[in-house]
This record gives C-alpha cells, sequence and structure tokens, in this order.
C-alpha cells in the first residue's frame, strides 16, 4: 500500500471491515476510492477498488443497483454543487426557482428523498446543481455521502426564521460524521433563505458575523427571489475556474461557448481542453484580455485568466 495515504482512508478502511450490509460496504470502499490519490503508483489499487465495488453491486442485486446509480450524478456544465441543509430550509424551493429542474417543494419535511440535478444558468456557463435529502438527526441515506464528497462545492441552505447558527452547528457536526470537514475536502457556501419573513435581518447578521470570516454567506429569498444574481456569482467564485474563449485567426471569438478550466491553467491545459492533441503540437498562442496587449503571443506556461480569448497556433 502506498505510504502516503492520508488518515481519513484508513478510517474509511476500519468502516469497511465494521460493515455489516453490501451498501455500507459500497459506501467506504467508494469513500477510500475517492480519497485516494490519482497518479501511476495507486493505477492498481484504485482498479482493484473498483472491481471489489462492481462485485458487491452485481451480488447485492437490482434494488441496490438502482440506488448506486442514484449516488453517481454524472457531472454536467462548468461544476457540480451538491445543496445540503435541514429539512424545509428550501432547499427544493431553490434549486426549482434557479434550475431547469423542479423537485417538489412543502411545506412538511423530508419531502425530498432523492437526489434531483438541474442545471442554473449564469452569464454564459451552466453549473449543476443537485437537490438532496435534509440532513438531521436521524442517519443519511448511504448513498448521499459519496455525493457530497464528489461535488465540486456545497451550498448549504439555512433557515433564518429558524435558530439558524444552530442549524449550521448541527450541520457542520453532521458534515463530520461523514468526515468531510468544511474547508479541508470540501468548498462551502451558505445561502440564508428565507430573508423575505418578518425579524430575519437580525438572525442574518448574527450568521454573517459568525461565518463570513471562512465563508461567503449570501441572504436570500428562494421563493421571492431576493439575492439570487449575488448568490449565482459567489457559486462561480468558488468554484475556481476561469472561462476561456478560442477564436480562429482573422474571425471572432465564440464568447457563448467558453472552455471551463481550473483557476491557474497554462495555455497548455487550455489546448488540451480544446483537443487532446493539440497539447502536443502547440507551438504558441496570441492572448487578449484584460491588462494584456492585445494578441500577446505566449508560450505554453502562460497562466491564463478568467475570460481571456486565445488564438491557439500548431
Ligand atoms: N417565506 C419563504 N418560504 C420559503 C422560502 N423558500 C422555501 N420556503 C418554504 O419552506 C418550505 C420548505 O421548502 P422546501 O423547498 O420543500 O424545503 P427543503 O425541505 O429544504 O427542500 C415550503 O413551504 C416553502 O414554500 C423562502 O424563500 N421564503
Ligand atoms: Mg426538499
Amino acid at each position: 500500500m502506498p505510504a502516503n495515504l492520508p488518515p481519513q482512508y484508513l478510517e474509511a478502511e476500519r468502516d469497511f471491515r465494521q460493515a455489516k450490509s453490501p451498501a455500507e460496504k459500497i459506501t467506504a470502499l467508494e469513500e477510500m476510492l475517492a480519497i485516494m490519490p490519482k497518479h501511476k503508483g495507486t493505477d492498481k489499487l484504485r482498479a482493484e477498488l473498483r472491481q471489489r465495488i462492481a462485485k458487491l453491486t452485481q451480488a447485492a442485486g437490482k434494488k441496490l443497483a438502482t440506488q448506486r446509480a442514484s449516488m453517481v450524478i454524472p457531472k454536467e456544465g462548468a461544476g457540480q454543487v451538491a445543496i445540503i441543509g435541514p429539512p424545509n430550509s428550501g432547499k427544493s424551493q431553490l434549486v426549482s426557482t434557479i434550475t431547469n429542474a423542479s423537485p417538489a417543494v412543502a411545506e412538511y419535511p423530508y419531502t425530498t428523498q432523492s437526489a434531483t440535478p438541474g442545471m442554473m444558468e449564469f452569464k454564459n456557463i451552466k453549473v449543476q446543481l443537485i437537490d438532496t435529502p435534509p440532513l438531521s438527526p436521524q442517519p443519511a441515506p448511504w448513498w448521499l455521502p459519496p455525493i457530497l464528497r464528489r461535488a465540486d462545492a456545497l451550498l448549504a441552505v439555512i433557515d433564518l426564521s429558524n435558530s439558524p447558527l444552530e442549524q449550521l452547528e448541527i450541520l457542520t457536526s453532521q458534515l463530520e460524521q461523514m468526515r468531510i470537514t468544511i474547508g479541508q475536502n470540501a468548498r462551502v457556501l451558505i445561502a440564508a433563505n428565507k430573508v423575505d419573513l418578518d425579524n430575519t435581518r437580525p438572525n442574518y447578521t448574527a450568521l454573517k458575523n459568525r461565518y463570513e470570516r471562512q465563508l461567503p454567506v449570501i441572504a436570500i429569498s428562494a421563493k421571492e427571489g431576493t439575492g439570487l444574481e449575488e448568490l449565482k456569482r459567489k457559486i462561480f467564485e468558488v468554484l475556481d475556474i476561469i472561462r476561456v474563449y478560442t477564436k480562429t485567426p482573422g474571425k471572432k471569438p465564440d464568447f457563448d461557448d467558453p472552455i471551463i478550466l481550473e483557476k491557474g491553467s497554462t495555455l497548455a491545459d487550455a489546448a488540451a481542453a480544446v483537443h487532446k492533441d493539440f497539447q502536443a503540437r502547440l507551438k504558441f498562442a496570441r492572448v487578449w484580455g484584460s491588462g494584456k496587449h492585445d494578441g500577446l503571443m505566449v508560450r505554453r506556461d502562460h497562466i491564463l485568466e478568467d475570460e481571456d480569448v486565445i488564438e491557439l497556433h500548431a
């Protein structure tokens, strides 16, 4: 076994050994797979884990296979954000307001029992939001932790009319039980919902004072649409991505269809995203962007910024 596996891996492995049901075993193996660093030295181990997961799933029958399929939501768009929070905080309402999905919204808790993805539009990109069942003192469904772990960010929806500080403390400890630590293996932002209700402002201020230094805290009303543009912008920021536009010589760039890259990506990364072969063939590129000379010639290791326009020359 590679020596540099994080302690979390050993905890997940212990969970696996203690697991009784196939579902618990699969969850533990999924976690081990998610934690394991991806490089040549771990190729074999990762393949083994995948094989064990496949075998267990097959042996467990159809119901589990269906449930397991629900826990792997293929990433779409520029990023995947899982919505979390206590019952009735407005998670489904938010997903239904800012995406094309329409999960059921209701005044009684535990309406949402599955994970529903929807696409949110922001400027010229789309971000995938996943509505999930509430986190509560009751155990979360076994397939939920892997979804949260795999997401690029978590959006915590809190009900401002109902002891928001307490809700967040409970939420944090529930995440800890899943070994998800805010800031360490999860980017988190807080949507303080129901700001339309009376007397919620003081609660918002208290929440902001307590968390603002660590996490973005945005006041919204999912129902009335307040604060949603600001929320979308913060979601974009927390994803740590940049949009890069390509153009061909003598033509205008296509601003509708950016390449999405991690912040800090280079020209070579952009070329690879355009086409696998392009990276090797790339000689140089011209870049247009804020604070640059128009059409500046740059090399492969040039670090790109959000909204740069590139013209690749092979
Ligand atoms: N006043 C107000 N009520 C909201 C808002 N968002 C959701 N609700 C209500 O809160 C209840 C729970 O909403 P839902 O989206 O099902 O919560 P979930 O359990 O977190 O998915 C429903 O009665 C909604 O109408 C909001 O922004 N303002
Ligand atoms: Mg719901």
